[in-house]
C-alpha cells in the first residue's frame, strides 16, 4: 500500500505480512486518525492461531536464515534501507496519519528508521567472537549464535523506527522475527514487512502480526517456539510480559519508558538549554519514551527559565500531523483521557501552572496544550509518574547534591540531560545520575541509532541501539578444543 498523497480520506485495509504473503485476518479493528478523531482504516486483528503460523514460519526459514554469510545478510539490511529511503515521503504520510505526529516528525523518524537497517547491515560484517588464550594445548573459542525466532512487541509512539530499532539488530545477526505492532499504529510496520520482501528478503524471516495485546502479544510472549522477547511499552505490561517470559525460561529486554530530567546547573546557558527543553517535551505530543518532562532548575536560574518557557510555549502551533504544526494531537481518545486525568489532578491540588494555551477550538482529533506546572513538590505524581504527554514538571533546587537526589528521585532511569558551562561541575553532577544515556548541554544526540540505548531501575533492562544490541540478540557458544601432545 503505498499513500502519495496528503488527502484526508480513508486509507486501504492493513493486513498481516505471514510467510512472506500478505494475509487478510478473520477479524478487523477500526484504526483512528488522531488528528481528527476519524476512521482511518481497518487494520488486522492478529489471533494466536496467526501468531502461530507468523513463528512457524520464521521457525521453518531460521536456520537458513542464520547460515547465510553476514555479508548476505548485511547487503539485504541495506537495501531495505535504500528501499525505505525512496519511499521516505509515502511512509512518513502513513506514519502521521496513523499516529499524528506532525509531517516533519514522521519523516525524520522514516530517516531513522532507514539508518537502523544500514547500520547493522553494515556493522554485521566486523561482528566476530573471540578466542581465549588457554596455552599451546588448547583452541578456544567464543562464539556468537543467534536464537532462532525473536519476538518484537511494539508500542505505538514510533512505530516505525522502534519496529527497525528491534529487529535490524535481530535480523542482522541471523535470527528470524515475529512483529506485533500495537493495535492503534500498526501501519508502518506492515509496510516496512512488505519492503522487505520487495528487496528480496527471504519469506518468513521477517513476519508482521497486528492485533491486540491481550491475545496476539500475549500469544507471541508465550509461544514456545519462541527464544526471546524484546518488549517496548509500559512498565505493567513489561514486567508481565517478563514474568511469563521467566516462567519459560526465556530471556526478554524491556525498554519502558522514563520520566526524564533535565538538570539546569548553576551557569547553565539558557539560550542552549530552553529549546532542547522545550523540543524534548513537544516532540509527539510528549509521548515519547526519552521525553524530558521534568525541568530540575538551579534556584539562580528559575525565574528566568520558568519566563522563557511561559513565553516559548505560548506562541507554539498545534495542529494536525499533516499540517506540519510545532505539536500534533495525542493518539487515542484513551491516551488523551490519561492525560487529561493526570492534569486535573494536579490542578485540583493547587500545583502552580504557568502556561496552559488551549488549542484552537475547532480541532476535532485529541488534542491536548503544553503544559508546565511550577514548584512541583518531588514526591507528587506530576513529578514522579510517566504522563506521556506534553506536561512538564518544574522543580528549583539549591545545590549540586540536591539536584542529584531529584534527578535519581523517581523509580525511572532512562535518560537525562545535564546543563551548564562548567565543564567540571557538568561531569561531577552527570556521573552520578542514574540512567541509561546521560547528555551533556545537548539531549537525545540527533537520534543516535550508534548509542547504546537502555534503562536503569524500571526503565527496563538489556541494551538496544549499537553494538550492544548485537549481543543481545546473540548467545554464546564456548568451543574448546583439547590438542594431543605433539612427538
Ligand atoms: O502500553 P502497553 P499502552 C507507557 C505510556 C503510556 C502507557 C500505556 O506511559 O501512557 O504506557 O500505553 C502490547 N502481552 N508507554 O497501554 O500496554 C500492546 O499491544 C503482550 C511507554 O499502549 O505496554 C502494544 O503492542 N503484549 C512506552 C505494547 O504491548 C501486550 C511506549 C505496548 O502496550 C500485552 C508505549 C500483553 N498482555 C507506552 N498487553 C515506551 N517505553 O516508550 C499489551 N501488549
Amino acid at each position: 500500500m503505498t499513500v502519495e498523497t496528503t488527502d484526508r480520506g480513508t486509507l486501504p485495509d492493513v493486513p498481516m505480512v505471514i510467510g512472506g504473503e500478505r494475509v487478510e485476518p478473520k477479524s478487523w479493528l477500526d484504526n483512528i486518525d488522531p488528528s481528527y478523531g476519524e476512521f482511518l482504516c481497518r487494520v488486522a486483528s492478529g489471533t494466536a492461531g496467526d501468531i502461530n503460523r507468523a513463528v512457524q514460519s520464521a521457525k521453518s526459514v531460521a536456520k537458513e536464515w542464520a547460515g547465510q554469510p553476514p555479508a548476505v545478510r548485511g547487503a539485504l539490511l541495506r537495501a531495505l534501507a535504500d528501499r525505505i529511503r525512496q519511499e521516505a515521503d509515502a511512509l512518513a504520510v502513513l506514519e502521521t496519519r496513523d499516529t499524528g505526529k506532525p509531517i516533519s516528525q514522521a519523516k525524520a523518524d522514516i530517516a531513522a528508521c532507514a539508518r537502523y537497517f544500514e547500520y547493522y547491515g553494515s556493522v554485521i560484517e566486523a561482528f566476530v567472537g573471540h578466542d581465549i588464550p588457554l596455552g599451546p594445548a588448547f583452541l578456544a573459542l567464543a562464539e556468537r549464535h543467534p536464537y532462532g525466532v525473536t519476538g518484537h512487541i511494539v508500542p505505538w509512539n514510533y512505530p516505525a523506527q522502534i519496529t527497525a530499532r528491534s529487529i535490524a539488530p535481530a535480523l542482522a545477526v541471523g535470527n528470524a522475527t515475529v512483529v506485533k505492532p500495537a493495535e492503534i499504529a500498526p501501519l508502518t510496520p506492515v509496510r516496512l514487512a512488505e519492503l522487505a520482501l520487495e528487496v528480496g528478503f527471504p519469506a518468513g524471516v521477517l513476519n508482521v502480526v497486528p492485533g491486540e495485546g491481550p491475545t496476539a502479544g500475549a500469544a507471541l510472549t508465550d509461544h514456545p517456539d519462541v527464544a526471546l522477547i524484546s518488549f517496548t511499552g509500559s512498565v505493567p505490561t513489561g514486567r508481565q510480559v517478563a514474568q511469563r517470559c521467566a516462567a519459560r525460561g526465556r530471556p526478554c529486554t524491556l525498554e519502558l519508558g522514563g520520566k526524564s530530567p533535565h538538570v539546569v546547573l548553576r551557569g547553565a546557558d539558557l539560550d542552549r538549554a530552553t529549546p532542547l527543553i522545550m523540543q524534548t517535551l513537544l516532540q509527539n505530543a510528549g509521548q515519547t519514551c526519552v521525553a524530558g518532562t521534568r525541568a530540575l532548575v538551579h534556584e539562580s536560574l528559575h525565574g528566568e527559565l520558568i519566563e522563557r518557557l511561559a513565553n516559548g510555549l505560548a506562541e507554539m502551533h498545534i495542529a494536525p500531523g499533516l499540517d506540519d504544526p510545532d505539536m500534533g494531537p495525542l493518539i487515542s481518545a484513551g491516551q488523551h483521557a490519561r492525560v487529561r486525568g493526570f492534569v486535573e489532578r494536579a490542578t485540583a491540588q493547587g500545583v502552580d501552572v504557568v502556561t496552559n494555551a488551549q488549542p484552537p477550538a475547532d480541532l476535532t482529533g485529541y488534542f491536548v496544550p503544553p503544559i508546565v506546572f511550577d514548584n512541583v513538590n518531588p514526591a507528587s505524581e506530576i513529578a514522579r509518574d510517566e504522563v506521556f504527554g506534553p506536561v512538564l514538571a518544574v522543580t528549583p533546587f539549591a545545590d549540586e547534591a540536591e539536584a542529584v537526589a531529584l534527578a535519581n528521585g523517581t523509580e525511572y532511569g532512562l535518560t537525562a540531560a545535564v546543563w551548564s558551562q562548567d565543564i567540571d561541575r557538568a561531569l561531577r553532577v552527570a556521573r552520578q545520575v542514574e540512567a541509561g544515556q546521560v547528555f551533556v548541554n545537548g539531549y537525545a544526540a540527533g537520534g543516535g541509532v550508534e548509542l547504546p540505548f537502555g534503562g536503569f531501575k524500571a526503565s527496563g533492562h538489556g541494551r538496544e541501539k549499537g553494538l550492544a544490541a548485537l549481543d543481545e540478540f546473540t548467545q554464546t557458544r564456548t568451543l574448546v578444543v583439547k590438542l594431543a601432545d605433539g612427538e
